[in-house]
């Protein structure tokens, strides 16, 4: 199916989940048994990338590629409707990170934890501490990057999981990634969203990209909307991504509009050469439902569930 922006019948789109790409078809279902039963939007998109984090089929989560030291290292957040958020960061050993990310924002005064102390939190809050050896996948692959050496840091692809290490568009036409992000809209009109991710394959140890960072790769305003962001990190953190769309709702823009604007921004910044060699994509909800996405490049779709169109995936419109 070819993109588009629903605009209309808005009341029909409660409740209504998004997500990024075709791995998100499998995470909207574990969302849909939440808000179809009437639940809470923000159960539903952390129930919902759960089913991502633990997949073997994936590079989001305990099996992704590892940074350039060998170390799988985990990003991820949550936000609700009221502007409650919490985000992990350079979390390790740990399989469900935004689950962490939610206690991070429910038990502590805080917003964001990294490292050590992300990981000691979760111990205290009863998650186990999974081991450090690396999926066979992600083990191949490191030791393929190993031999070339060569510090490119690039997302890495979904379908085959651990696909050769070169930034930009494969040669089956597919984008590297490892990152899910999930939005919902909940019968009683509560938004809220989620997105967890092992960030670039071969990553600086350290690195963190936009997906942990509330504004950049998430954002939620309950009286306006939710946006979550995917692709090459740093560029959406330059122009506080998830937080641009959802200002564009603000001003009445449709979320497809407010993604395309969005992405405008960081085109500019980028320009269109080095825009060429990266990928973004935005998804977004309204408060009524509507809802959208754009990429910067062909290849990003996204997986929409509501009542009377089921589970779908759809291809974003892109810039280039
Ligand atoms: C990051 N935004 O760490 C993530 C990567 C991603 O599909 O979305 N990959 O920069």
């Amino acid at each position: 199916m070819s993109g588009f922006g629903f605009r209309g019948m808005a009341d029909q789109r409660k409740p209504l989940v998004l997500s990024t790409w075709a791995a998100g078809l499998e995470a909207n279902k574990a969302a849909w048994k939440i808000l179809s039963a009437g639940g809470l939007a923000l159960d539903a998109v952390e129930a919902g990338v759960r089913v991502t984090e633990a997949s073997q089929n994936c590079c989001v989560g305990l099996g992704g590629n590892p940074d350039r030291d060998g170390f799988v290292t985990l990003d991820a957040c949550i936000m609700d409707h009221t502007g409650n958020c919490g985000s992990v960061v350079f979390l390790e050993r740990i399989k469900h990170p935004v689950s962490v990310a939610r206690r991070v924002m429910e038990k502590t005064p805080h917003v964001m934890l990294a490292g050590e102390g992300a990981q000691k939190f979760a111990i205290n809050e009863g998650f186990p501490l999974e081991t450090s050896k690396l999926s066979p996948e992600a083990e191949k692959a490191y030791e393929n990057w190993l031999k070339q050496n060569n510090y490119q840091p690039g997302i890495n692809r979904e379908n085959q999981g651990h696909g050769p290490f070169a930034p930009g568009i494969l040669e089956n036409g597919d984008w590297n990634h490892d990152t899910i992000g999930m939005i919902a809209l909940d019968e009683q009109g509560r938004l809220s969203g989620s997105c967890t991710t092992s960030g670039m394959g071969f990553k600086m140890r350290g690195r963190i990209g936009d997906s942990p960072i509330i504004g950049a790769g998430l954002y939620v305003d309950g009286e306006v909307g939710a946006a979550v962001a995917t692709g090459q990190g740093e560029d959406i953190i330059r122009i506080c991504g998830a937080h641009t769309i959802v200002e564009y709702m603000r001003n009445n823009l449709s979320p497809e509009e407010a993604c395309k604007k969005t992405m405008e921004r960081l085109l500019k910044i980028k320009g269109l050469e080095k825009a060429k060699q990266i990928q973004a994509g935005f998804i977004a909800i309204n408060h009524k439902g509507e809802y959208g996405g754009f990429a910067l490049q062909k290849g990003f779709n996204f997986a929409v569930c509501y009542a009377d169109n089921k589970n779908i995936l759809i291809d974003a419109k892109s810039m280039i």
